[in-house]
C-alpha cells in the first residue's frame, strides 16, 4: 500500500479562522479558537493518521505587522512554517474578502512560498450567499496562481471532506513522521496555559488580553484522577495586575473557575488549579525573555 505524508501549513490573516480549521479537521478540540485577533502565538502541529496517510498541520499566528519583539517572534512562526510545508493552505474569509490585500500576501511571502503546492480557502461560506462567493472564487482562479480553491465553513463543518480529498491529491508519497497515536508536538502543559490565555482574551478586554503571558509552573498527577496545576499570569505593570484580579479578587476567582472547568474537560481529568499573577516590566519587548519562555526556560 503507498503511504501518504506531508506538512499542511495552514496560513492566513488573523481570525480568517485557522485554528477553528484545524480542530474541525482533526475533530478536536487543539488549538484555541477566539472572536479577538491574535489568538494563536506558537505554530502547533496537529496530526492526522489514517491508514494510509499522515496528515502534519501547522497551524500559525495570523499574518501581522510586527510592532514589539513577541509579533517578531509570531512572524517568524510563520516564515518557519511556510518554509516546512510540503503544501500550503492559505485560508481567507469569504465574507471579508479583499483582494488587493490577498496580492500583497502573496508577495510579502512569495521567498516562503517558491514551488510550494497552494490551496485557497475561502472560510465562514455560511455567512454569505452563493451567489455572492461565485464571482469571487473565478477572479480568483483566474488571477492568482493558487492550485486549487475550495469553500469551506470550518465552524459549521461544511465541505471539510471535499478539502481533505484536495490536500490528499497534493500529499506527497512518503513514510509517516510520527507514530500513529500523536496528536501533537506540544505538550499537555502548553495546552493548559493555551487555555487560561483564551480565558482571558475573553473575560478582559483592550491590552489587557495582549499584554499577559501565562506559564505553567506546576503540573503534578497526585492521584489517579487529580491534577494539580500552578500558573502564573505575567503582565508588564502594576495597573494590569489590578484589573487581572479585579475587586477583592473577584475577576481572578472567575478566571480561574472559567479555565478550570474547560482544563477539566481537555485532560479529562479532575483539576486543583492555583493562579498568580506577577509583573515582569515590559516583557513583550524583551527578547530573551521571550526566547526562554517558548523554549520552557522561563521562571
Ligand atoms: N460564521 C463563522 N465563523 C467562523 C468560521 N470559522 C471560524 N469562525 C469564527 O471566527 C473567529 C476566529 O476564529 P479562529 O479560528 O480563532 O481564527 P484564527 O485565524 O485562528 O485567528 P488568529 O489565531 O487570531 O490568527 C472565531 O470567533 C470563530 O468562531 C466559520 O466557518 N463561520
Ligand atoms: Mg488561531
Amino acid at each position: 500500500m503507498v503511504k501518504k505524508s506531508g506538512f499542511v501549513t495552514i496560513f492566513g490573516a488573523p481570525n480568517a479562522g485557522k485554528s477553528t480549521l484545524l480542530n474541525a479537521l482533526l475533530n478536536y478540540n487543539l488549538s484555541v479558537v477566539n472572536k479577538k485577533v491574535q489568538t494563536t502565538r506558537d505554530r502547533i502541529l496537529g496530526i492526522l493518521t489514517e491508514e494510509n496517510y499522515q496528515i502534519v498541520f501547522i497551524d500559525t499566528p495570523g499574518i501581522l505587522e510586527p510592532k514589539y519583539e513577541l509579533q517578531k517572534f509570531m512572524l517568524k512562526e510563520i516564515k518557519s512554517s511556510l518554509e516546512e510545508a510540503d503544501l500550503i493552505i492559505h485560508i481567507i474569509d469569504a465574507a471579508k474578502i479583499n483582494l488587493d490585500k490577498l496580492k500583497k500576501i502573496d508577495e510579502e511571502f512569495k521567498d516562503q512560498m517558491h514551488n510550494k503546492k497552494r490551496i485557497i480557502v475561502l472560510n465562514k461560506v455560511d455567512l454569505i450567499t452563493k451567489s455572492n462567493l461565485l464571482p469571487v472564487m473565478e477572479n480568483i482562479s483566474e488571477n492568482f496562481g493558487y492550485d486549487d480553491t475550495v469553500p469551506v465553513s470550518a465552524a459549521k463543518v461544511e465541505n471539510l471532506d471535499t478539502l481533505k480529498n484536495v490536500i490528499l491529491k497534493f500529499l506527497p508519497e512518503g513514510e509517516f513522521f510520527f507514530s500513529k497515536d500523536t496528536l501533537t508536538n506540544k505538550p499537555e502543559k502548553f495546552f493548559v496555559s493555551e487555555i487560561i490565555r483564551e480565558k482571558i482574551l475573553t473575560y478582559y478586554h483592550e491590552e489587557i488580553p495582549y499584554s499577559i503571558i501565562v506559564n505553567v509552573t506546576e503540573f503534578k498527577e497526585r492521584s489517579e484522577n487529580l491534577i494539580f496545576i500552578n500558573a502564573d499570569i505575567i503582565v508588564e505593570r502594576e495597573s494590569q495586575k489590578i484589573i487581572i484580579i479585579g475587586k477583592g479578587g473577584s475577576s481572578l476567582k472567575k478566571l480561574g473557575n472559567k479555565s478550570r472547568l474547560e482544563i477539566e474537560k481537555f485532560l479529562g481529568k479532575k483539576v486543583y488549579l492555583e493562579l498568580f499573577v506577577k509583573i515582569r516590566k515590559d516583557w513583550r519587548n524583551n527578547k530573551r525573555f521571550i526566547r526562554d519562555y517558548k523554549s520552557g526556560d522561563a521562571s
